[in-house]
């Protein structure tokens, strides 16, 4: 068992996860800066090491090479471990990665009207929203979680607003110190 397992953690991880647009990244900041936790923002480290294995001309994008991301992010759990500092990552996938890195899995849902303009003003083209659209509306990614880990861990949660974020926010606070409580 590596050190990183939950039973040998100190603190715990999030995983923040959803649609593109639903405020996973403006919700992770806001629970590392008030919470003190590491933020690992996937799709910015992704970027950053350029973990790209050529890319996809039919679909326009990069295509990831996930084990390079995994190695990079399983040094980073790694290091904060060994620090006893909790990690809050987020991204718009989680099947991919090791179930054992998270504790708490947050999918954050946002109504379809909210959702539109958010990627308009992302710049998104019709195509690009009306897939991210129809995916939030198939709740994809929440699908994806439920499969991927424990549904007890699994928290559906809405973020339509700022006073929402706000409240999910709290929501982790309060798990974080029940997790605490459990674990010590
Ligand atoms: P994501 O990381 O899921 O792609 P984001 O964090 O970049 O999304 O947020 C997209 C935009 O929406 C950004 O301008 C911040 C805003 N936003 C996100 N969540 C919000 C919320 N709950 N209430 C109001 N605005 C929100």
């Amino acid at each position: 068992m590596s050190d990183n397992d939950e039973t040998s953690r100190k603190r715990p991880n999030i995983l923040v996860t959803g649609t593109p647009g639903v405020g996973k990244t403006a919700t992770a900041s806001l629970i590392a800066e008030e919470l003190g936790l590491k933020h690992i923002n996937v799709g910015e480290l992704i970027k950053q090491h350029k973990c790209f294995d050529g890319y996809d001309d039919t679909l326009e994008t990069h295509i990831l090479d996930e084990d390079k991301l995994l190695d990079l992010m399983e040094t980073l759990f790694q290091e904060c471990a060994d620090e006893n500092m909790g990690i809050v990552a987020d991204y718009h996938s989680c099947e991919l990665f090791p179930e054992r890195w998270f504790d708490l899995v947050l999918v954050l849902r946002t109504n379809t009207d909210v959702l539109y303009d958010r990627l308009d003003k992302r710049g998104y083209n019709e195509k690009k929203r009306t897939e991210n659209l129809e995916a939030e509306i198939m709740q994809v990614v929440l699908e994806e979680a439920r499969e991927s880990y424990d549904i007890e861990i699994v928290h559906e949660v809405p973020s339509n607003t700022v006073e929402e974020m706000e409240s999910n926010v709290e929501r982790c606070r309060l798990w974080i110190e029940q997790w605490v409580a459990n674990n010590s």
